[in-house]
């Protein structure tokens, strides 16, 4: 359990915390962050602990975290990040649509899926170059040839375009031709990836990993920003649980956390946390009710013949409606998503 202090408050606040998990049998110690204090409990997380330790004046989050993060942490008195891609911004307290499909398979395809949802309201285009397959011998993108491809469409019906970087070369590549590059859920955990992604500077869209906790997660966004590149925007797609009748169980409820506790935009991609098409909509619905930045949505022309998530694409139809029915709803649900000081 990591307990943050506010800024400035005085040791005493810090002996109280200390006192109170020793109470609670918990070993503790003091530790510096960036700008503040805090404190390091030893033991899982107890939230009902977690509640009567953040009663104590000068505490500031408490966290089912154990190690320190010096850049991801919301920070008093300075608002939430915002990152900007071309002349769309993520985090400004609008809802950010990204669509297209899972992967680019020609430029004909590209270009009617990318007119409609532009049409439909889109903010972001989406298209995978590079794909990382469960299966060496599922289709693995077409590669460096559609990244060109991708920037040519994206520009033509005027949306930034956000493509996935499996290593250090396809980053570069991604970074000559994209405005933003995806991190996926199997390489959250590769750190000199994660490195080089923040010494490239281009944002970055980090997936949460399928096994990953609220600190692995928080911990990864944190060396893309010790390198340098503040440009990061969380992913919630979905974790691994015992449940049988959805690809993953998309895990809403870490972000309210994650923007209680980080002052980096979260946004959802419900597709490849469900798996299934008739499924999307109501968790696209749900992820803006839960106070995310945005969603990401994987649309495709013939999702059957689709060469890969066919299952879990929208047709341009199904998007439409779900677009219209996000921008119907985002004034109603737009408090929720200012920033939380
Ligand atoms: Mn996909």
């Amino acid at each position: 359990m990591l307990v943050v202090m506010s800024q400035g408050c005085s040791p005493d606040c810090g002996e109280r915390v200390i006192s109170a998990l020793a109470a609670a049998g918990r070993r503790a110690e003091r530790i510096a962050l960036a700008d503040r204090a805090a404190v390091r409990a030893d033991g899982p997380f107890d939230v009902a602990l977690a509640e009567v330790v953040g009663r104590l004046p000068g505490v500031a989050l408490v966290l089912p975290a154990s190690r320190p993060m010096r850049h991801v942490l919301r920070r008093e008195g300075r608002g939430a990040t915002t990152v900007r891609l071309g002349r769309h911004t993520i985090g400004d307290g609008g809802f950010t649509i990204v669509a297209g499909p899972c992967a680019v398979e020609d430029e004909a395809g590209l270009e009617r899926v990318a007119r409609a949802v532009a049409e439909a309201g889109a903010d972001v285009l989406r298209g995978g170059a590079f794909k990382p397959r469960a299966s060496p011998y599922d289709f693995q993108g077409l590669g460096r040839p559609a990244l060109p491809l991708l920037a040519r469409v994206g520009a033509a019906v005027g949306l930034p375009v956000v493509t996935e970087a499996l290593d250090a070369a396809s980053l570069d590549e991604v970074s000559r031709h994209a405005h933003m590059v995806q991190i996926g859920a199997r390489n959250m955990d590769n750190s000199a990836l994660l490195k080089h992604a923040g010494r490239a500077g281009i944002p970055v869209l980090l997936k949460r990993g399928m096994a990953a906790t609220l600190e692995d997660l928080l911990l990864a966004a944190e060396y893309v920003l010790e390198e340098g590149n503040p440009h990061v925007v969380l992913c919630e797609r979905g974790i691994r649980t015992f449940s049988d009748h959805s690809r993953y169980t998309l895990d809403l409820g870490i972000v309210p956390v994650l923007k209680r506790v980080s002052h980096l935009p979260v946004i959802v991609d419900p597709s490849h946390a469900s798996g299934a098409r008739e499924v999307v909509p109501a968790l696209a619905r749900a992820a803006l009710a839960a106070g995310a930045d945005g969603v990401m949505v994987e649309v495709h022309p013939d999702p059957l013949h689709a060469l890969s998530d066919g299952r879990q694409s929208l047709t341009p139809e199904e998007f439409r409606v779900l677009a219209s029915d996000l921008r119907a709803l985002e004034p109603l649900l737009a408090r929720h998503r200012e920033p939380v000081t």
